[in-house]
């Protein structure tokens, strides 16, 4: 099936679309009561954990930088490159993040290649300069997926939510929890882990280094994605990659909504909302179990850093959800996500087990 045009699809990419209306307060209602305290009971075993992790991290390695790029949506930007065949290549351009300290992020580019010794980065730079220290390197990547790549699987979420609503399509009904409420709390509330204006929440004792304002600019620009959405291009990684096994499971999404009779036109919003989300998680707090600093510019890493850090990856990277209403497909005991759960475990039984109805955190 060819991909509809923009007009007709019935849900469009907006990050900040996600105010209280009268007909999703029952949502927000849901996320208070059954979500949200979930942070603050994660927050602590997040500080123990990490205080516990703090003996074992250690720095960043060039295959813990390949491993986490070809094991996350950044895997959709890696280009081979033409001339020597044997490079992969990385390239980002006029991106519009920015962190705390007056840092933007204009542009980076990254070549490495995978040998018989394993694999081995070329070349990095950051900004048009080269950086060669390795935590650096590995902080910039992960600022650069989780602010811009990774944002763009929340995009079409809001929109998403209000079609299920305004239609009551009962056979979605679990995919509209949480989603907007959280982007609510990230956006406007000062709990927020993001900064807003420079500034930090006082309460929290751990937070992110991107300011919330670029992260919203940088998602209404979707064209980093150009050229990566020929879904063949994702299969042309090999059927077992992290690329491979998005395509096959939007494949095999693509079935089960039609076995169920839902709007095709819907199919690319539901991949990133349900199947692409979380996996992308999983795959982040999978290869970032690393001493770095979030802040790409920080030349050291101290115990603090490290420490914030990993709190950071306990509780707002790895799936936090509420084991009484996790919302798991493989959880909800419903003709279409069972199918999909099904689906999924021929393809992956670790990605099957971790994909979420919604964004869910
Ligand atoms: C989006 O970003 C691309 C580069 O990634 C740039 O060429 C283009 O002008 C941007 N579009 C808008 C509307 O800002
Ligand atoms: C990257 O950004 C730097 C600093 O703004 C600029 O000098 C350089 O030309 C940019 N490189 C590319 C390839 O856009
Ligand atoms: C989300 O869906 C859009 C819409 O077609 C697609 O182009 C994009 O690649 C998806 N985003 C991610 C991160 O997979
Ligand atoms: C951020 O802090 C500055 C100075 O401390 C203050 O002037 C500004 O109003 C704050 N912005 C917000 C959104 O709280
Ligand atoms: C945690 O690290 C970020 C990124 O460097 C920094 O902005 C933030 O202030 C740190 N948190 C605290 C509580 O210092
Ligand atoms: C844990 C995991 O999925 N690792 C994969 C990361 O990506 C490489 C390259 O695509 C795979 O070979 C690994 O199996």
């Amino acid at each position: 099936m060819r991909p509809t045009t923009k007009t007709s699809l019935p849900v469009r990419p907006r990050i900040d679309d996600c105010e209280c209306t009268p007909n999703v307060q029952h949502l927000f209602r849901r996320h208070y009561l059954l979500q949200s305290p979930m942070y603050y009971i994660r927050w602590i075993y997040a500080v123990l954990y990490s205080l516990y992790l703090l003996f074992f991290l250690r720095a960043p390695t060039d295959r813990d930088i390949v491993g986490y790029i070809e094991n996350t949506t950044m895997t959709m930007l890696i280009r081979r490159d033409g001339k020597t065949g044997e490079c992969e290549v990385i390239t980002v351009s006029d991106c519009k993040l920015r962190a705390s300290g007056g840092y933007k992020l204009k542009n980076m580019s990254l070549r490495y290649k995978t040998g018989r010794n394993g694999v081995q980065i070329l070349h990095f730079t950051r900004n048009g300069d080269d950086v060669t220290d390795r935590s650096q390197m590995f902080s910039t990547i992960y600022f650069y997926h989780t602010h811009s790549m990774h944002t763009k699987s929340h995009l079409f979420s809001n929109s998403l939510v209000r079609h299920i609503v305004d239609n009551d399509v009962k056979t979605l009904q679990e995919s509209s929890y949480t989603s907007m409420p959280l982007h609510y709390v990230l956006l406007h509330s000062s709990l927020s882990v993001l900064m807003w204006d420079g500034n930090m929440s006082q309460y929290l004792g751990y937070g992110d280094a991107c300011i919330r304002e670029s992260l919203v600019e940088e998602s209404r620009n979707m064209s980093a994605l150009d050229g990566h959405r020929a879904e063949e291009h994702w299969n042309s990684h090999g059927k077992d990659t992290f690329a491979g096994k998005l395509f096959r499971s939007r494949l095999a999404l693509r079935d089960v909504m039609g076995r169920h009779g839902i709007d095709p036109t819907l199919l690319d919003a539901l991949f990133n909302h349900t199947i692409v989300h979380s996996v992308d998680h999983h795959g982040m707090s999978e290869w970032s179990c690393l001493r770095f600093s979030l802040h790409p510019w920080d030349k050291e890493c101290s115990l603090y850093q490290a420490l914030n850090t990993s709190v950071y990856r306990v509780l707002i990277t790895q799936p936090n959800l509420n084991p009484l209403a996790p919302n798991t497909i493989s959880s909800i005991n419903k003709p279409f996500y069972q199918d999909l759960y099904r689906e999924l475990k021929n393809i992956d039984t670790s990605w099957a087990e971790v994909v979420t109805a919604s964004v869910m955190y």
